[in-house]
C-alpha cells in the first residue's frame, strides 16, 4: 500500500510562525512522525510540499499507478481551486482532506472547499493530530475497499 501526502501553500512555515493558530510542529516533524505511523502500519508514504498550484497538480498527476491514496492539506487552496479538485477526480484516486484548524470556525471565506464533497472524509480542528486522524481514516477506508 502506497499513501500520498500533500501539503499546500504556507504550510513550509508551520512552527516557525502563528504558533496559537497553527501549532508548534515543523512540517519536517509532522511528516516524519506519520512516516513511523507509516511504517509501523507496513504502509510506504511520500510527502510533498508546495506553494505552486500547478506542481502540486503535477504531483498529483504523477501519483497516478503508484498511489492508493492521497491526504491533502491544500492551505488555502482548498477554498479557491478548481484545478486540485480536477486533478484529484481526473486520477480518480480516494483522498482525504484535513485542516490543522477548524475551517468552519474561522472566516466564512474558509467554510467552502473545492475538495470536501468528493473526498472519502475531512479531517480539521486538531492540530498536528488531524494528520495522524486522515493516516487512520484513509487506511482504514482503503483496507475495507480492499477486503
Ligand atoms: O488549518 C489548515 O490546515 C489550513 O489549511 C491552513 C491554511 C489556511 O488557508 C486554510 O484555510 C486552513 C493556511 C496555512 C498557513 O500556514 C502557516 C503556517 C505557519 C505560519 C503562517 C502560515
Amino acid at each position: 500500500m502506497q499513501l500520498l501526502l500533500l501539503n499546500g501553500p504556507n504550510l513550509n512555515l508551520l512552527g516557525q510562525r502563528e504558533p496559537g493558530l497553527y501549532g508548534r510542529q515543523t512540517l519536517d516533524a509532522i511528516e516524519q512522525q506519520l512516516k513511523q505511523r507509516a511504517a509501523t502500519a507496513g504502509v510506504q508514504l511520500d510527502c510533498y510540499q508546495s506553494n505552486f498550484e500547478g506542481a502540486l497538480v503535477e504531483r498529483i498527476h504523477q501519483s497516478m499507478g503508484t498511489a492508493d491514496g492521497i491526504m491533502i492539506n491544500a492551505g488555502a487552496f482548498t477554498h479557491t481551486s478548481i484545478a486540485l479538485r480536477d486533478a484529484l477526480l481526473g486520477v480518480a484516486i480516494p483522498y482525504v482532506e484535513l485542516h490543522l484548524s477548524n475551517t468552519h470556525a474561522r472566516e466564512s471565506f474558509r467554510h467552502q472547499s473545492y475538495l470536501a464533497d468528493r473526498a472519502v472524509g475531512v479531517v480539521c480542528g486538531f492540530g498536528p493530530f488531524s494528520y495522524e486522524l486522515a493516516f487512520d481514516g484513509l487506511l482504514h477506508h482503503l483496507r475495507q475497499v480492499e477486503a
